[in-house]
């Protein structure tokens, strides 16, 4: 017989691995006992720092996430052995299989206190935002210290997971071009800390430089903005990344800011689970998709707009 959510939770308390690992997979499943799940774990939740890295294909986000987690690992605060969790997103199609399976192994070898868990980005009623931040809540009771969210920036797949983050990391790399473009045309809107990784290739020093001017043309730059250099295949900077997250947050802490942070988050939160829940409620609702085909061909036969169509639709849901 299978366990049961009490059951699983009371061994997530324990840091069980096992059923921490079985949580996780209800929660990506986005099964019937989530709502159980969350009540059970809330007052657990709350205490892990949550760090977003994000940036083009490739870019060495993993291998960055692996040398920071190594680093947490090993340099606990207070002397005692700090837990880390890292949660790989893929949000491309289903044919990446092998890059999903290739994170796996590459991070296998890191220490066992370090939980790892790579999810695909397919077929989320909520949204991956949602999914990601029910998994992190998982992790973050099950007793994480930091809890480190690897995402491909191609989209608007980076705003959301920025929403589940406490601080978000770009993650660029010299002499590909197409850096400097993703951060002007989205990425700098989630960006606090600029990682160029891969720094032992030509033009990572040209790269700092316009990536402190484009820092410096944003509207509200009262702040500088970290920029760090890092060779994660070598270790290289790692600390000093480490240390750049670590001030970060003691300023955010100090300033009241994090609360801010987390309220925000919380507010887009409930607003992504709302609007998942009534798409699920108009479009998957029986006959739905036959109205919807009926309404197509009355618009075609030129006896509604599709803006009347969609006033009426609406009606039906709004008294
Ligand atoms: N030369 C060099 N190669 C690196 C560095 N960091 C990572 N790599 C290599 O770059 C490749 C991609 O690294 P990953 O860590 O998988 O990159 P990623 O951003 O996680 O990739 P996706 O998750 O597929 O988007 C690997 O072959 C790494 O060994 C670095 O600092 N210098
Ligand atoms: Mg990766």
């Amino acid at each position: 017989m299978s366990d049961t959510v009490d059951e699983l939770v009371a061994g997530l308390f324990r840091s069980d691995a096992r059923a921490t690992a079985r949580l996780i997979t209800l929660v990506e499943d986005e099964a019937p006992e989530v709502a159980r799940i969350q009540s059970a774990i809330r007052d657990r939740v709350g205490r892990a720092y949550r760090v977003g890295f994000t940036g083009p294909p490739g870019a060495g986000k993993s291998t960055l996430v692996a040398a920071l987690a190594k680093h947490w690992v090993n340099d606990g605060e207070s002397g005692r052995v700090a837990r880390v969790s890292i949660v790989a997103v893929d949000p491309t199609s289903p044919f990446t299989g092998g890059a999903l399976l290739g994170d796996r192994v590459r991070m296998t070898s890191l220490d066992p206190s370090v939980f790892i868990r790579s999810m695909a980005n397919r077929g989320r009623l909520g949204g991956i935002a949602a999914t990601t931040d029910g998994v992190c809540d998982v992790l973050d009771a099950y007793g994480s210290d930091w809890l480190l969210v690897e995402t491909v920036g191609v989209g608007q797949s980076e705003v959301e997971i920025a929403e589940c983050a406490d601080v978000t990391v770009v993650v660029l790399t010299p002499g590909t071009g197409d850096s400097v473009q993703l951060l002007k045309a989205g990425l700098m809107e989630v960006a606090e800390i600029v990682v160029v990784n891969k720094a032992d290739r030509p033009g990572a020093d040209s790269l700092v430089a316009e990536i402190q001017s484009i820092v410096g043309m944003r509207p509200h730059s009262d702040v500088p903005m970290p920029i760090v250099s890092t060779v994660a295949t070598e270790n290289k900077g790692i600390d000093e990344l480490a240390k750049t997250i670590e001030e970060y947050r003691t300023q955010q802490v100090s300033r009241g800011l994090l609360e801010t942070r987390r309220k925000r988050n919380l507010r887009a939160k409930i607003q992504r689970l709302v609007e998942a829940r009534l798409r699920r409620e108009i479009w998957g609702g029986k006959g739905a998709s036959e109205e919807l085909d009926a309404t197509v061909e009355c618009i075609l036969r030129k006896e509604e707009t599709p803006w009347d169509a969609s006033e009426r639709i609406v009606k039906k849901w709004i008294r």
